[in-house]
């Protein structure tokens, strides 16, 4: 039975030499020593020895078997480290190929032109405050001088929530706020960005935008302020050469109230079409903060004086880029988009 162990074990070890492939070796195993396998089968005879004998040749059985399943886990290696080698040698790697371009992202233009236009407020001392886009019918009208019965109010323009509550229709509820917050305080000099919504649907109006508003309240404050700040601001967002001008007008909010042009920022001021051949662009109105407003807001009118302004960032944006559609800003298109 020992001579048969050691026939099985050169047999088996020439085997697995020959093999070349993992699932063969996987096969000769099982046929080797799987339950029903070739040493299984020689241990049969066994039974048939006496104590000491199968004691002697079991221990051998069992160091054959170790040393079987050693060269069988030797082999394998050894053919994986093939199979490894070969991709190796079959795959190449070209490291000089271009890399996958990272996308690089960039801030939408009326971002641009809303964080330039905050920069120069900054500049002359304003400070930037928010508020709610949901907003209290008391701020977005009553607060503002606009009375009930006024056609600004009517529910053809306003996306109203409920009797009280609305979509801001401007950000000028977030001054009255503040001023809220802030009385008796002095100055009240900040700007507002911001969200707006009227239902208004054109190449020129979309039922959202964004405005910039502006206040500034103070004792002694006159229009020659508001004109210094607000042509200060057209120097600045426009170019030096930029003329302005104020035009009278009408804001239930402001007393007396203006809206300020500049010249032609595509013909210099000579007149062409993007100006209707006037040579002048209207860009903000502003005004004094009428009297009741201050009361509103928690100020004696008596005693301090104030001016505000508002702009729509979209137009300011189209005027200075040369854009004649202002859904294109609401397209997201990234072959409009890039160009910024
Ligand atoms: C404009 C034009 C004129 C304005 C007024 C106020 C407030 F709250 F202080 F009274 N905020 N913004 C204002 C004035 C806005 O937009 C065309």
């Amino acid at each position: 039975m020992l001579e048969k162990l050691n026939e099985l074990e050169r047999k088996a070890l020439q085997q697995i030499k020959e093999i070349n492939e993992i699932g063969q070796l996987n096969d000769l195993r099982v046929k080797l020593l799987g339950r029903k396998g070739e040493l299984t089968q020689l241990l049969r005879g066994l039974k048939d020895l006496s104590a000491d004998q199968r004691a002697e040749v079991g221990r051998v059985a069992n160091e054959l078997k170790e040393r079987v399943e050693n060269m069988l886990q030797q082999r394998n290696e050894e053919l994986q480290k093939q199979v490894l080698n070969e991709r190796l040698e079959a795959e190449t790697i070209d490291v000089t190929l271009p890399g996958i371009p990272l996308l690089r992202g960039g801030k939408h233009p009326l971002t641009q032109i809303r964080e330039e236009i905050q920069d120069i407020f900054i500049s002359m001392g304003f400070s930037v405050a928010e508020g709610p886009e949901v907003e209290l019918d008391y701020y977005n009208f009553e607060a503002l001088n606009i009375p009930k019965d006024h056609p600004a109010r009517d529910m053809q323009d306003s996306f109203y929530i409920d009797e009280d509550v609305l979509l801001r229709t401007h950000t000028s509820p977030v001054q009255v706020r503040t001023m809220e917050a802030m009385a008796p305080q002095l100055p009240v000099k900040i700007i507002v960005p911001g969200k707006v919504y009227r239902k208004d649907d054109d190449a020129t109006h979309s039922p959202m935008f964004h405005q910039v508003e502006g206040l500034l309240v103070d004792t002694n404050i006159t229009f020659a302020h508001l004109k210094a700040v607000l042509m200060t601001f057209a120097r600045k967002i426009f170019g030096e050469q930029v003329k302005v001008r104020y035009r009278p007008s009408f804001f239930p909010f402001t007393e007396p109230s203006a809206e300020m042009d500049i010249s032609c920022v595509h013909c210099n001021g000579e007149g062409c079409r993007v100006c209707s051949h006037t040579g002048w662009l209207e860009i903000l109105g502003a005004g004094m903060v009428h009297p009741r407003v201050l009361e509103y807001g928690g100020y004696d009118p008596e005693k301090v004086s104030g001016f505000a302004f508002g702009m729509g960032i979209e137009r300011i944006a189209m005027l200075k880029y040369g854009v004649n559609d202002l859904r294109l800003f609401f397209d997201n298109d990234l072959r409009f988009l890039k160009q910024f």
